[in-house]
């Protein structure tokens, strides 16, 4: 039985990836914060007690800022590979907190390398890199396109990626940075834009919310599914070498074009209701990311599964479910409105 250690276990990708793994019966093993609150509702549904004999999930308390209790948790595991999901992932908040992003973001990686070369352990790992470290260069963009990060979270991302390689060549560790594109679905963070969109329309038609207020409309990603990409992750780690990847869908749509399709799905005007907020402006933003995946096509066979549609469609009826509603109720009382 193969045995994997996810940082961030507890986050959207984190409990696809834990989800996928156990599928693949891997012994899974997460590292979780300390937090007053509950903060595993992403995988209640996988969590088993430990005791029982059949467990394969396991989790364990730590922090990217804690090198000591990442290598003490590496050694006691000898995992096989270690996915390094955990982050201060969100690049507006990078804009107030950009000394804890780098610490987390850029340090958490130097702990975790050196926690594993320490370790001395076979271990693969992969790095949750970003589309975010291409910044303002022109899409369509490749592995060979050029970082020219706009925010704290892109730069400490960058740096985390230089590292990984730096210890790739340095001590011939198979770690791989995978270069991800936005990928959004059920599990989303509520303050991201999709998933404040999809509540935002699933309130709206509840009767809960009147407006939804914006950022940059004009902004444009390469949106795919969170379950998709998670594969990616595994995919590269399964390769004869280490290397780095591309993942996206090569399609993209603005913030507004998210808005309309969201919307439009319950039968609602969107501009009815989308207001923006000068509070979401970022100091600096990206404008277009669209990916260029075909490395990881050719060389890792994968490619996404879920079409743009097909997404957007997912959240708002996962939300308008959480809201007591079906897709057809609520068209009926967004008919109404
Ligand atoms: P997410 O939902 O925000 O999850 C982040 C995870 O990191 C959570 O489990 C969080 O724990 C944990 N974490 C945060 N700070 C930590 C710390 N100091 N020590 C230990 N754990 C900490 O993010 P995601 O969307 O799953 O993204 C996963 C990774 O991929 C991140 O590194 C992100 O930067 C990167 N990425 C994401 C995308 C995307 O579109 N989703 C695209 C490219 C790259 P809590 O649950 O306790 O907060
Ligand atoms: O949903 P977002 O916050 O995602 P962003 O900034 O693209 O970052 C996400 O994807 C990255 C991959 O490229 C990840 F590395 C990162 O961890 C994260 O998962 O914003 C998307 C766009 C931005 O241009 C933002 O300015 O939407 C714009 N936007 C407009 N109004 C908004 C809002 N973003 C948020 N979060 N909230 C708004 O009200």
């Amino acid at each position: 039985m193969k045995r994997a250690l996810i940082t961030g276990i507890t986050g959207q990708d984190g409990s696809h990836l834990a989800d996928l793994l156990l599928s693949k019966d891997y012994e899974v093993h997460g590292i979780r914060r300390r937090a007053s609150t509950f903060n595993t509702s992403r995988i209640d549904h996988i969590y088993v007690d430990p005791h029982e004999e059949d467990a394969r999930l396991f989790l364990h308390y730590g922090d990217m800022s804690d090198g000591s209790q990442l290598a003490r948790v590496i050694r006691e595991i000898e995992p096989d590979e270690v996915y390094n999901l955990a982050a201060q992932s969100h690049v507006g908040v990078s804009f107030f907190q950009p000394e804890y992003t780098g610490d987390i973001d850029a340090l958490g990686v130097v702990r975790l390398l050196e926690a594993i070369r320490k370790a001395e352990v076979e271990t693969k790992l992969y790095q949750a890199g970003t589309s975010e470290m291409f910044g303002d260069s022109p899409p369509p963009q490749s592995e060979d396109t050029r970082f020219r990060p706009r925010s704290p979270y892109a730069a400490a991302k960058v740096y985390a990626y230089w590292m990984v390689a730096n210890y790739r060549e340095a001590y011939d560790m198979f770690a791989a940075n995978g270069i991800l594109f936005n990928h959004e679905g059920e599990r989303r963070g509520e303050t991201f834009a999709t998933r404040k969109i999809t509540q935002a329309v699933a309130k709206i038609v509840a009767g809960k919310q009147d407006a939804l207020y914006m950022g940059n409309l004009d902004a444009v990603r390469d949106w795919g599914y969170a379950g998709d990409y998670v594969k990616a992750m595994w995919m590269m780690l399964q390769a004869d070498e280490a290397d780095d990847f591309v993942i996206g869908t090569g399609e993209s749509h603005s913030v507004r074009d998210f808005c309309a399709m969201a919307f439009d799905h319950v039968g609602l005007d969107w501009d009815r209701f989308v207001l923006t907020d000068p509070i979401y402006f970022r100091p600096t933003d990206v404008e277009y990311l669209q990916a260029d995946p075909s490395k990881a096509r050719g060389k890792l066979g994968w490619v996404p599964e879920t079409t743009f549609e097909e997404l957007v469609h997912l959240m708002v009826e996962y939300d308008l479910s959480a809201e007591g509603m079906t897709l057809d109720e609520a068209r009926t009382k967004a008919a109404s409105l």
